[in-house]
């Protein structure tokens, strides 16, 4: 037997921003800014704000439009975040409401129901707590039994809960894994920095791994590998912890937000996916060449097509390496399960393709599929 991929789900929130809505706020909150603190500027005593451009957004990136959870407040030039309704301990929080979301389209495409799952991994780069754990929250309000816990890998959270769960799978110590990636990124975005407020859009992936034996999907895959690694970078960080409380800065501060060296990152990372792509492949006994599709990590179609180049000597198709980030923007974790359930049912018996992901950490997770 082996281990398999039998169904995926992916939840999109209902509401957008555009580049062209989201400059128009932030230009309108730069310039107020700097009118503001005219005089500091003109002593210079401080920098004025820089004005953010719509089409730089889509050259740079390949971003077009993100999700977002929660629309209201996040353009407001007075408030610039977005505004989340407060729930009772007795109600279903956001990011399991995400999470659940997902998961059930994800059990409906395997086939399969909560008495098939016993063990729910939640897997993203924040979670709005730290107990109980989403995946417990998640869990009961599925009436799955069995275990779950929540597991934090920035970007890679997605691929590395995959491993944990095509792991236990083999192990036997599951029949059946839910791995969710509730990917509620706004709350996080400084939204009055040029530099980094398009970057990211909410969404939530689910993903259901199980043994070949119980598997009754028709668009399955076969997991033939995975692996995963880390090597620590100050790159990219968001400092925002529960120690904030303790050493009285401004818990609001730029660097309590994702914040990132975005050069140095495309400069560092590219490399290291590509030649992680390459080695892992190689350790399969499976040339670059045979794979039919890329599910790529979608943090800015640059950076997937230096990829591609690095490995292919030419750009990736968009049918080999579908885009979602366009649509959707970086979504932590999630961007390359987005392109694997957008983009796998057209696949044939036998067809081979990677789903990686790149960034933080810095963390690359890959997994080789082959369609059933
Ligand atoms: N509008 C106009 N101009 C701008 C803007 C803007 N919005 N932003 C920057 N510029 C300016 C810059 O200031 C710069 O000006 P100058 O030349 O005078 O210094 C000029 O445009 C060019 O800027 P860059 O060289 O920085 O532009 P790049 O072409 O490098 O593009 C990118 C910037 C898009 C950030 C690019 O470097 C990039 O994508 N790098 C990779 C980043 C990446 O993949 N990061 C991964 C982060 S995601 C992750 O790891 C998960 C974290 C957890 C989730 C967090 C959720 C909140």
């Amino acid at each position: 037997s082996s281990v398999v991929i039998s169904g995926v789900g992916l939840w999109t929130p209902e509401h957008s921003i555009s580049n062209e809505e989201l400059v128009t706020s932030y230009n309108a909150w730069a310039e107020l800014f700097n009118l503001e603190n005219e005089t500091a500027i003109k002593a210079e005593e401080m920098e004025a704000k820089p004005l953010s451009s719509a089409a730089f957004i889509e050259k740079a990136s390949g971003i077009k439009s993100r999700y977002i959870y929660s629309k209201k407040g996040a353009l407001d030039i007075h408030r610039m975040r977005p505004i989340l309704d407060v729930r009772e301990d007795d109600q279903v929080s956001h990011q399991a409401e995400m999470a659940i979301a997902a998961a059930q389209k994800a059990l409906s495409a395997a086939n399969k129901t909560a008495a098939d799952i016993d063990m729910v991994i939640v897997s993203c780069a924040y979670t709005q707590r730290s107990y109980p754990a989403i995946a417990i929250e998640v869990q009961a309000a599925l009436g799955i039994e069995g275990f779950g816990f929540d597991m934090l890998v920035a970007c890679s959270a997605a691929t590395f809960g995959l491993q944990r769960a095509v792991d236990a799978v083999k192990a036997g110590t599951s029949k059946g894994v839910l791995v969710i990636n509730p990917e509620l990124t706004s709350p996080q975005v400084n939204y009055m920095d040029r530099d980094s407020h398009f970057i990211f859009g909410d969404v939530a992936t689910a993903v259901v791994v199980e043994s070949s034996e119980t598997c009754q999907s028709t668009h399955a895959f076969d997991v033939l590998s995975t692996k995963c690694v880390t090597s620590y970078s100050n790159n990219i960080r968001s400092n925002f912890g529960y120690l904030t409380r303790t050493t009285d800065e401004d818990p609001y501060s730029a660097d309590k937000l994702f914040h990132q060296n975005g050069r140095k990152v495309f400069k560092e990372v590219c490399p290291m996916a590509a030649d992680h792509i390459e080695s892992h492949l190689l350790s399969e006994g499976i040339n670059v060449s045979a794979l039919k599709r890329w599910w790529l990590h979608q943090a800015n179609i640059n950076m997937n097509l230096l990829i591609s180049r690095r490995l292919l000597g030419r750009d990736a198709t968009l049918e080999e390496a579908p885009v979602v980030l366009d649509e959707y923007a970086n979504t932590a974790s999630a961007g390359s399960i987005i392109a694997f359930a957008k983009y796998h049912d057209d696949l044939s018996a036998g067809d081979l393709g990677v789903i990686c992901s790149f960034g933080a950490g810095y963390s690359i997770g890959s997994l080789i599929l082959r369609k059933r």
